[in-house]
């Protein structure tokens, strides 16, 4: 038995499930946006971390059925937050296979549209590498979605090459800085300079930043003072079952 043949199996024995994390709004610390997180708790080789599983899944194609489920969850999910008075949106991350469909917008759209989620609740995560597989595809599905209000991200930002390119040319709202530029912002003066000038990048293009990994009261108050708009991080959450989640998005009990 091999992790790949076990992972087939495992959506319809319930073993795959989604965790939440919320965006805070740096001012108010109020939720922005919960980011879907999946988990993967198999019986036979305990809790396997999509850093592992979904590499998996895009090889052998497996990724596109589980992002739709993910997609399918997610929205539900959300769907049911808002009846019961959440204002914030969900934010679900995008393999390259799925972007890469032929009708990857129309998938989404579909879904929203049968999980009753009104799109612009939903936020789709995408990475530089990835937007940047086919640009002209890309543009042409994203653009489908924006125009019908859903939020794209640009996640990891920093990480990869970071061509301003792809700033320019897709219609990303949001960035995500990537995690290793937070983690040393305070000892790392260049890091410090790098965020600084993402977060005016941003902005003079009239998006938000969400700084990615915050974990300590001193990077919280930097990014403050940076005019960084949101913030996520083990600080003030981790990754938790929706259930728990659920204390961070201003619902009642
Ligand atoms: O939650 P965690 O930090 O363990 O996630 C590890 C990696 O897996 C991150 O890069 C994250 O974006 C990715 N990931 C988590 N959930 C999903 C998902 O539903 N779809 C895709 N494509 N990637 C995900
Ligand atoms: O690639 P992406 O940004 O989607 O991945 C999100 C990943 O970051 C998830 O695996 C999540 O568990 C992880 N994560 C979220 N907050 C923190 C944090 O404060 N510190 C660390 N080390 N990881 C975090
Ligand atoms: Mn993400
Ligand atoms: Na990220």
């Amino acid at each position: 038995l091999t992790l790949e043949s076990e992972l087939w199996k495992a959506l319809e024995r319930n073993e795959i499930e989604l965790y939440y994390q919320p965006l805070l709004q740096v001012a108010k610390q109020q939720a922005l946006g919960v980011e879907a997180l999946l988990r993967w708790k198999s019986p036979r080789y305990g809790l396997i971390s999509p850093d592992r599983f979904i590499p998996i899944a895009e090889e052998n194609g497996f990724i596109v059925k589980l992002g739709e489920w993910v997609l399918q969850e997610a929205s539900r999910q959300c769907k049911r937050w808002m009846e019961r008075g959440y204002e914030g949106s969900i934010s679900v991350n995008v393999s390259s296979k799925q972007l890469m469909l032929a009708n990857f917008a129309g998938c989404v759209l579909r879904i929203l549209e049968e999980s009753g989620l009104p799109s612009d609740r939903l936020c789709l995560e995408v990475t530089e590498s990835t937007a940047l597989l086919d640009v002209d595809h890309t543009r042409e599905q994203l653009s489908l979605l924006t125009e019908q209000g859903v939020t794209i991200a640009l996640d990891d930002f920093g990480k990869g090459f970071s061509s301003l390119s792809v700033l320019n040319e897709l219609p990303f709202e949001q960035i995500k800085v990537d995690r290793s530029f937070i983690q040393h912002i305070l000892d790392r003066p260049k890091n410090l300079a790098t965020v600084k000038a993402i977060i005016q990048l941003a902005h003079s293009f009239g998006g938000v930043t969400v700084a990615e990994g915050i974990e300590t009261p001193e990077q919280l108050e930097l990014l403050k003072q940076l005019h960084c708009d949101y913030i996520q991080g083990y600080y003030f959450a981790r990754p938790q079952p929706a259930s728990e989640a659920e204390r961070y998005l201003g619902l009642e009990r």
